[in-house]
């Protein structure tokens, strides 16, 4: 049997590791961020990581009297001093969600102590939009944020019509569930934007979708396309989003090579109320996962499935389709318990040919905490790889180890979107 790795050994590695991954630079292949020019759709600062929606679920937990219409209703400052005073003046702020506030106010301050949010506000208030984006990235270590773009946002796309301005932190991602989720009005809205389509999926409607995707690929230049799917979205099927799904969206994808992202297992709305905050989690049925891999052998996906039920299935479906890049711990999955969980066993069964993280962040700040909690992580899981490794006498020299690394932070989502399947 090898004998275990000396503490000292383990120690010296651990150092290596977290000074490697501390070093690379991140690619943040999924969040919802966006450059300056989008105005008032890039949130920042503490109101609104205090408003973020996984916060207020958390507050109103807190707060039985309080109507969730009446908290929408207030300006967000009110709304912050809301969540601020139940989630970590009332309570000590131990969620996922709190901590991550605190990482981030740590990084900017070095403190995150002050329990007086007027001080917090202070700090944020002269930060411009450029200057705080080099310094959340910096903070954060990121290279790269991958947008959210929706053309059917009516506010985002009154920026693109302008004349977008390509800014080199930032890279776009189009955003297409409305095809999917809701037919009928997606179809009335193409129609309102001088797309021809008709309710019935005929050869003119599936020339009107294409045309729609032709015009937005060219205009935001996407380095992916992707939905959020409902649960019930199965392939194959007769259904109209099956019918879109296949007949329209997989051949343009495949013409121009463009790898579709596939986030599943959002169950929308469980409770309308709370808004952003009233989705859940529903389990995917692998076998439409696994439909598409094996139909569109030229297509690529990159899939993220929000139910921890879900997660080997993935993996195993990954390792008999290369056309599968499973992503990100998402949403109610990116937590420490899930990440470590998740990263070890894509570890286990993929090797690197993953991608562990993306912040999903709403917030500009929060890619700090989202990647700082990740990093720690990654460091206990990778140390634990490495050192089972090295028992053997395979000794990881640091090349190689920034070469893997830099992978996991980016470079196999990189790798994945140029590469050309069959
Ligand atoms: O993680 C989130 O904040 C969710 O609200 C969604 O944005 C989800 O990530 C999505 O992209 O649909
Ligand atoms: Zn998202």
């Amino acid at each position: 049997m090898n004998k275990p790795s000396s503490p000292s050994s383990r120690a010296a590695l651990r150092k290596r590791i977290g000074r490697v991954i501390a070093a690379t630079p991140v690619t943040d292949m999924h969040t919802h961020l966006y450059t300056p020019r989008f105005g008032g759709l890039l949130l920042r600062g503490i109101d609104a990581l205090l408003t973020y929606h996984y916060l207020v679920a958390e507050t109103f937990r807190w707060n039985p009297d309080l109507d969730p219409e009446a908290l929408f209703s207030w300006p967000v400052g009110r709304q912050a001093a809301r969540v601020w005073q139940s989630l970590f003046i009332d309570h000590s702020p131990v969620s996922e969600s709190c901590r991550g506030v605190l990482t981030s106010l740590q990084a900017f301050k070095g403190n995150a102590g002050d329990r007086s949010l007027d001080a917090h506000r202070r700090f944020f208030a002269g930060l411009g939009a450029d200057r705080h984006i080099d310094l959340a990235m910096k903070l954060a270590n990121v290279e790269c944020l991958v947008m959210t773009n929706d053309p059917y946002d009516d506010v985002e796309r009154q920026v693109w019509d302008k004349g977008y301005k390509a800014d080199r932190r930032f890279r776009t991602a189009l955003r297409i569930d409305t095809l999917f989720t809701n037919w009928p009005n997606a179809a009335a809205r193409l129609n309102a934007m001088g797309f021809r389509v008709t309710k019935d999926l005929t050869p003119a409607t599936r020339k009107g979708i294409r045309a729609f995707l032709e015009h937005w690929i060219a205009t935001m230049k996407p380095v992916y396309m992707m939905a959020s799917l409902p649960p019930d979205f199965i392939l194959p099927s007769k259904t109209i989003p099956a019918r879109i799904f296949e007949d329209v969206v997989m051949p343009l994808a495949r013409e121009r090579n463009l790898a579709f992202a596939m986030m599943i297992g959002c169950k929308r709305q469980i409770n309308p109320a709370l808004r952003l905050a009233g989705d859940g989690v529903a389990n995917t049925d692998m076998a439409t996962i696994e439909y598409v891999a094996r139909q569109y052998p030229g297509n690529k996906f990159l899939v993220t499935l929000l139910a921890r039920e879900n997660q080997h299935a993935l993996c195993v479906i990954a390792r008999k389709f290369r056309n599968i890049l499973p992503f990100g711990c998402w949403w109610f999955l990116n937590s420490p318990v899930f990440i470590n969980e998740i990263t070890r066993m894509r570890l286990e069964w993929l090797g690197l040919s993953m991608m562990p993280q993306h912040s999903d962040a709403r917030v500009l700040d929060q890619i700090i905490y989202k990647w700082n909690h990740t990093k720690n992580i990654l460091v206990d899981v990778l140390v634990d790889k490495y050192g089972d490794v090295e028992h053997t006498g395979w000794k990881v020299g640091d090349d190689e180890l920034r070469r893997d690394v830099a992978g996991l932070l980016g470079g196999a989502f990189w790798q994945f979107l140029d590469a050309k399947m069959e």
